[in-house]
């Protein structure tokens, strides 16, 4: 459509008059934004009605990924990069004295998750648009999406992060597909016709009212959508009678109560914390999500007996696992089917992922919270369980000890993990290792009764964001080198291995790093003040700040170089710049106080001149998608050091390798996958492997005090943690000390330290030999073709969902 540039402006500006009223000289930086982004919607429109014209017509089998997250970050850029009008845009708006990426810029990031998890149903949701498959999001319109972090004193603080505050111009409310979530109230049976009936009697009803999302392919003409659900007041639901008389508090208060369940996101990642206003959240999700599926599937009223044929359901984690009651729900209460019938489609339908084995993060609800919030719900869930253990009985007849370890209903507690694996035909985890570690141990018993479930899906990112958009530069290398053909199909990016000892790529590789380590140092001197040597290995960590993920061995490290620096200033090494970025979820003291931690140790070492520049440490705020897309292109070395077995796949180490970083890793989710593709040379492992981690945790023999008394290094450094040696009040961190050593040190920090120190050591030898280095970056470009998400999505949509890319034929 916009053929060049002149069209393209000419657009731009009527846009403007007819949106916001104004020339261009009147107009704001917003309101430029806002023209733009609405001309951007109506470019895609057609395309968005064809797609859904296409599969109804089509009858296509279609699948809806039900997440509690969808953590997009900004929209406008990578639309314009898959519509193939970025660059029309850009010279367009350079004409009229606009500069592209400052209106990038002003969109706020759609914050709607928390970390990996969230991340990771955004780039689903792009694959399944590039690669055309019918597939769309059905999720929340939180009000408030994950917290603004600021770093005040060195302190995490919490602000609300309002991203409606302007208007969010990739939406379309569609108050047309509203439908009603009943919450509360008593269920009446009565037998009508020799038949149980079931009725929902004095509910409290919220309107789920649908916000839609396009999700635009790559150069082709698909457009799915991304379904967000927003609660609300039905207008005839106002107690009028009561308003009039003078109950004005109450109906108020009532409409609060309603809004508050699309108010936030529950800003917590691997805790599951048992409050109420969360599970009305997940019920309200699959609700209003299973209600518009089943209403769009009768329009062409076909018997729900075929549901499973036209429609898969997949669940992200446990968080949407209601989905299976809900679905036996609407098929016997509302469209009258039998239990078997209505059962063997709902497990036909519905398909989970497990994304951690972390017991704390495991969701059990309170049986007397769940019954009083979802009376009908309950009682579906109590009929599935006393059936199964039925099932349970009959092949372990007596051992009663593994059937209440398996009931879904056990203890007091509804347990939705459980409650997941039997309504689902598949269950899969998210890299090899996490998958065979479900197997093997956490959901053993689970795996012997239904292996044929069990399934691994390893993660993957989009490399039209984490590449093609990100690093524009790196990308076009690769353009010239080795064609277009890998934005398509990125295990293409293999081809790029030819060029690994071509000294004019590898030069102009090098050049490219270096350019987008200057941007980084920009970032960072606006942010945190500080210069950094852009000749310095950028050493970076940038994920949620959990012990498991060890962000304190990174900073045992730092103090450890610090300590050799002070002893002798000359020490040959390369220069260091440590950059961290995390949020903390606001109950997580520990993990609040590891950041208070990291900031000591920055303004301790950034001003001591004694260490000639050779170490900087950066704690950059706000860490989000667009920070990290800022970030990544311009890493070194990329740190993924969680203790082995506790990080499920991990995804930010696929979009370091995918910009020619080096990682320095653990043998831990999908960094052993990465070694696989890269081979020992180009990248560097340490530390205990799972089966050392678990054994320790189920036999002992790990006494970290042993390690404590004999390695003066870290001795040195936890004394120094707990003298007043760092730039914080006394005592400040005598608990991640005790962690260490009056707690056993859970995440072997210690015993890991070490091993760390190192490969850290390795990986500054590694930096010496610049030309080696660049080709170790080359050769992970080149290997993280089958990181992307694609490849994923390819292997969900031909292993577990069962559906075709679309064609129009
Ligand atoms: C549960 C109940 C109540 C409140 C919050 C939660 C909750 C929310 C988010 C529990 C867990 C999460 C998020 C988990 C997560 O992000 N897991 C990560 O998933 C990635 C994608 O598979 C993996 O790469 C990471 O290894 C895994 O940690």
């Amino acid at each position: 459509m916009f053929t060049n540039k002149q069209v393209f402006k000419e657009a731009f500006l009527n846009k403007l008059a007819s949106i916001r009223g104004k020339t261009l000289q009147e107009a704001s930086p917003m309101d430029i934004y806002l023209a733009f982004g609405k001309l951007i919607m109506d470019y895609t429109s057609k395309n968005w009605a064809q797609t859904n014209l296409d599969y109804k017509e089509k009858e296509a089998r279609q699948v809806y990924y039900f997440s509690m997250e969808f953590l997009l970050g900004r929209l406008m850029g990578q639309y314009l990069v898959n519509l193939g009008i970025r660059e029309v845009c850009q010279e367009g708006f350079k004409d009229l004295g606009i500069n592209l990426e400052e209106v990038e810029s002003l969109e706020p990031d759609a914050g709607l998750g928390n970390g990996g998890l969230g991340r990771l149903a955004a780039c689903f949701m792009d694959s399944l648009a590039s690669l055309n498959y019918p597939g769309h999001g059905c999720g929340i319109r939180f009000k408030y999406g994950h917290f603004e972090q600021k770093i005040i004193n060195g302190y995490q603080v919490e602000l609300p992060e309002n991203w409606l505050r302007e208007e969010n111009v990739w939406e379309i409310r569609r108050a047309d597909k509203a439908v009603e979530v009943r919450f509360g109230g008593n269920v009446r049976m009565e037998v009508v016709e020799g038949k149980m009936v079931f009725h929902h009697e004095d509910y409290e009803p919220v309107l789920a009212v649908p916000y839609d999302v396009p999700i635009i392919g790559y150069d082709n003409k698909t457009v799915n959508t991304l379904r967000l659900w927003n609660a609300e007041i039905a207008d005839n639901d106002f107690d009028f009678p009561s308003f009039t008389h003078g109950d004005y508090l109450r109906v108020i208060e009532y409409k609060r109560s309603v809004e508050a369940i699309s108010q936030l996101l529950y800003p917590d990642d691997s805790h599951h914390e048992g409050r109420v206003l969360r599970l009305k959240q997940e019920y309200f999700l699959v609700s209003a999500g299973l209600q518009s599926i089943i209403r769009t599937y009768k329009k062409k009223s076909r018997s729900l007996a075929y549901l499973h044929k036209k429609v898969a359901i997949h669940i992200n984690d446990t968080h949407p696992a209601l989905a299976i009651p809900e679905l036996m729900r609407i098929l016997i209460d509302e469209e009258g089917m039998g239990w078997n019938e209505a059962w063997s489609i709902t497990t036909e339908t519905i398909s989970y992922t497990n994304h951690t084995i972390l017991a704390e993060a495991l969701e059990k609800w309170p049986v007397d919270i769940f019954k009083s919030l979802l009376p009908r719900i309950y009682m579906i869930v109590n009929e599935i369980n006393e059936r199964f253990c039925g099932q349970l009985w009959n092949k372990y007849t007596g051992d009663w000890q593994k059937i209440r370890e398996m009931a879904i209903i056990a203890d007091g507690y509804v347990k939705m993990a459980h409650l997941a694996i039997i309504g689902s035909y598949s269950v899969n985890g998210v890299a090899k290792i996490h998958t065979d570690i479900l197997k093997k141990y956490e959901l053993k018993n689970f795996y012997e009764f239904y292996p044929y479930k069990f399934n691994n899906k390893t993660n993957g990112i989009t490399h039209r964001r984490w590449l093609l958009k990100a690093n524009p530069a790196l990308s076009d290398l690769i353009i010239e080198c080795i064609g277009t053909q890998w934005i398509k199909e990125p295990e293409g990016l293999i081809d790029f291995l030819k060029y690994r000892s071509d000294s004019s790529i590898l030069a102009r590789l090098e050049e490219i790093k270096r350019n987008n380590k200057i941007k980084l140092a920009e970032i960072i001197k606006q942010n945190n003040l500080v210069n950094v040597d852009c000749d310095a290995i950028f050493d970076i960590q940038i994920k949620r700040l959990h012990a498991y993920k060890r962000q304190l061995l990174n900073a045992l490290h730092i103090m450890h170089l610090y300590n050799r620096l002070i002893e002798n200033p000359d020490l040959d090494i390369v220069p260091r710049v440590f950059i961290f970025g995390a949020k903390a979820s606001p109950s997580y003291h520990y993990a609040k106080n590891i950041i208070k931690l990291i900031n000591s140790i920055a303004l301790k070492i950034n001003d001591d001149k004694r260490l000639k520049d050779k170490l900087k440490v950066i704690f950059l705020e706000n860490y989000r998608v667009s920070l990290a897309e800022a970030i990544i292109p311009g890493a070194d070395v990329s740190e993924q050091i969680s203790t082995a077995s506790k990080e499920a796949s991990g995804t930010g180490n696929m979009k370091f390798m995918m910009n020619g970083a080096v990682t320095i890793g653990t043998l831990d989710g999908a960094n052993i996958e990465i070694l696989d593709a890269v081979g020992s040379e180009n990248i560097v492992t340490f530390g205990l492997t799972d089966r050392e981690v678990l054994t320790f945790y189920h036999h002992g023999g790990y006494n970290s005090w042993e390690i404590y008394n004999s390695d003066e290094r870290i001795k040195n450094i936890l004394e120094q943690f707990v003298s007043d040696f760092l730039p914080a009040p006394q005592g400040e961190f005598t608990t991640i000390y005790n962690s260490l050593l009056h707690n056993n040190d859970e995440f072997f920090v210690l015993k890991d330290f070490a091993p760390y120190v190192d490969a850290q050591n390795r990986i500054d030898k590694l930096y010496k030999n610049k030309q080696k280095w660049t080709q170790m970056c080359l050769v992970n470009i080149a290997h993280s073709g089958r990181f992307s998400s694609d490849r994923t999505i390819n292997e969900y949509a031909r292993e577990i969902w069962n559906i075709k890319p679309f064609t129009s034929k």
